[in-house]
């Protein structure tokens, strides 16, 4: 099946077996995607046997360029609702308003859809340890799947800005944890370093394609979900991975003959965090990555985004937009989806909820298009930030005086 894919720099176009192991170009440093020949796939996806697998990631295998079977390494992610959001109709005003529920997969966010294709190709390449920094999701991914591959793994954060359920998890499952004095985008610099300077340890950052391979597999749900593709994805950015995946594999639905139709991709970023919303409005190619970026939403708390030129692509392509969104608006919409949906999403996730309100508002997106939110984490992550936020319990004796007179009944 190898010969069904490539990898392929984004810039000069130089094409490298898709079993090298590479993070850049090593002829212009650019990035790199894998690429499908959907000419030759198209022949061997048959989409009926798609509809009969299990709803997870592996149900499109034949669009995944892991070639040995025994080295998959897989907790059933995937398969994430899709869930309709009618209530939150008179608030934001759209009739057809979707949210993909990340929060559903195996350490509660999208990061396992990458980690599955991720880890297995370290299995099939003969490596022995991983390694990636890490806002913390990508770190918690990591660290579950590598444990479930019996391999070592270092997961480097920025310290004292992980939620604390993030931190918990890559802890309980065994990653050597460092914390660096320093934001993400230092810690993700040191880890490329790292890696390309001992060659036994595989970088699993959204630089990695295989990564990507994995998170595309989102798009390919939402089509099967829906029955076609929507008007419009509003997405969270932070190191821009995710949404170059979506973009990724919705195009693929389409080079294989699925549908003609393609989404209007929107990116949300915090005001804090935003180099590509910069970049967007001032119709450049290139980005100023930001110093010291500062939000709420430390998922993404990111100045330097690695994918920043497939996101820009992917947003210009799609006829899609990039705006930014306040802490506050953030943490507005992350009460308001809770208590209108029942859905308890992260802050970073609630960004593309607080992001659809404005591209409402701002008439970019119309009431009646199709538009998918991505919840791309659960609310669990990050419990500190409903204790700050929301009303504390109330103490109280057990007795019905005191209670009818607080609940006033
Ligand atoms: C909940 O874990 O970068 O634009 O190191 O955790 O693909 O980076 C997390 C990113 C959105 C942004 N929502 O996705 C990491 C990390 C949540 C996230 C994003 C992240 P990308």
């Amino acid at each position: 099946m190898d010969e069904y894919f490539d990898v392929r720099c984004i810039d000069c176009g130089q094409s490298y077996g898709v079993n090298e192991v590479l993070y850049t170009c090593s002829r212009c440093g650019g990035l790199l995607e894998i690429r499908l020949d959907a000419g030759k796939l198209s022949s061997i996806v048959d989409t009926r046997l798609w509809c009969r697998r299990p709803f997870n990631v592996w149900r499109y295998r034949e669009l995944l360029p892991i070639f040995d079977d025994s080295k998959i390494v897989s907790m059933g992610e995937g398969g994430t609702r899709l869930l309709r959001c009618r209530n939150l109709t008179r608030i934001i005003g759209l009739e057809n308003l979707y949210v993909k529920c990340e929060g559903d997969n195996p350490t509660a966010s999208f990061k396992d859809r990458g980690m599955t294709v991720g880890v297995s190709k370290a299995l099939e390449l003969g490596f022995k340890a991983t390694l990636c920094a890490s806002t913390g999701n990508t770190a918690a991914s990591l660290s579950a799947y590598s444990a479930r591959a019996g391999l070592k793994c270092y997961v480097l954060v920025p310290a004292g800005k992980v939620a604390v359920g993030k931190l918990s998890q890559a802890m309980v499952y065994g990653a050597k944890v460092l914390a660096i004095r320093g934001n993400f985008d230092l810690a993700l610099k040191t880890a490329i370093q790292l890696c390309l300077e001992d060659s036994g340890i595989y970088l699993l950052n959204s630089v990695n394609p295989f990564r990507i391979e994995g998170q595309k597999t989102a798009a390919l749900e939402i089509f099967d979900q829906l029955g076609f593709n929507p008007d419009n994805i509003v997405i969270p950015v932070g190191n821009a991975g995710n949404i170059s995946a979506y973009w990724k594999g919705f195009n693929e639905i389409r080079m294989l003959g699925l549908t003609e139709e393609l989404p209007r991709m929107h990116g949300v970023q915090a005001k804090g965090a935003n180099p590509l919303v910069k970049a967007y409005r001032s119709m450049s190619w290139v980005i100023e990555p930001i110093e010291n970026p500062e939000t709420i939403a430390t998922a993404i708390r990111i100045g330097s985004p690695v994918s920043w030129k497939k996101a820009l692509r992917a947003v210009r392509e799609s006829g899609g937009s990039m705006i930014d969104v306040s802490d506050e608006e953030i943490l507005d919409a992350q009460k308001l989806i809770a208590r209108m949906e029942g859905l308890f999403v992260e802050p970073a996730s609630a960004a593309s909820i607080a992001g659809v309100r404005r591209l409402v508002e701002d008439g970019v997106i119309d009431r009646d298009e199709v538009t998918v939110c991505i919840a791309t984490g659960h609310g669990l992550k990050d419990p500190e930030i409903v204790l700050k936020i929301c009303e504390s319990p109330i103490e109280v004796d057990p007795n019905l005086e005191d209670l009818r007179r607080i609940l006033m009944i």
